[in-house]
């Protein structure tokens, strides 16, 4: 699942639901949920890194709906925790690098379906030197049967 962010402006959000199905014979007790990205500073490189200003919202659960995550169980702050500074909110750049063990979905065999809703949203105090830049951000889940991996 990829996400493109290109020509944000800050306080500019978009959200994606990322539609999660087990059609094996064996229960999935939990998802992993880790991060790759890229960054673009193509015109007038300045060493800026779009990445630092994204704020993501991970809703597992979640519905996307104009650009917000609604419903679900936003886990942000626990990811966050977990691999980035603590302060509650989640840069793409905290997060990429790294995998978040585990998502509280359990997805059982037989054709059940689950959904995790990611929201982008630019900081509104961004400067401008983040003008043209572009980021590619990349999510990876990965199934455990059982919940010690
Ligand atoms: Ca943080
Ligand atoms: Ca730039």
């Amino acid at each position: 699942m990829t996400v493109n962010v290109t020509d944000f402006a800050p306080n500019e959000s978009a959200a994606q639901e990322i539609s999660l199905h087990n059609a094996a014979t064996v229960d999935i007790a939990e998802i992993a949920l880790g991060l790759t990205s890229t960054n673009f500073d193509p015109a007038d490189p300045d060493d800026s890194d779009l990445r630092n200003v994204l704020l993501l919202t991970i809703v597992p659960g979640g519905t996307a709906s104009a650009g917000d995550c609604t419903g679900g169980s936003n886990i942000t702050t626990a990811i966050d925790t977990a691999v980035g500074n603590g302060d509650s909110t989640l840069t793409m750049m905290e997060f990429t690098g790294d995998t978040y063990d585990s998502l509280p979905t359990p997805l059982p065999a037989g054709g059940f379906d689950d959904k995790v809703c990611i929201r982008v949203t630019m900081d509104p105090t961004a400067s401008d030197v983040y003008q043209g830049d572009s980021a590619n951000a990349s999510f990876v889940f990965t199934a455990h049967q059982d919940s010690s991996q």
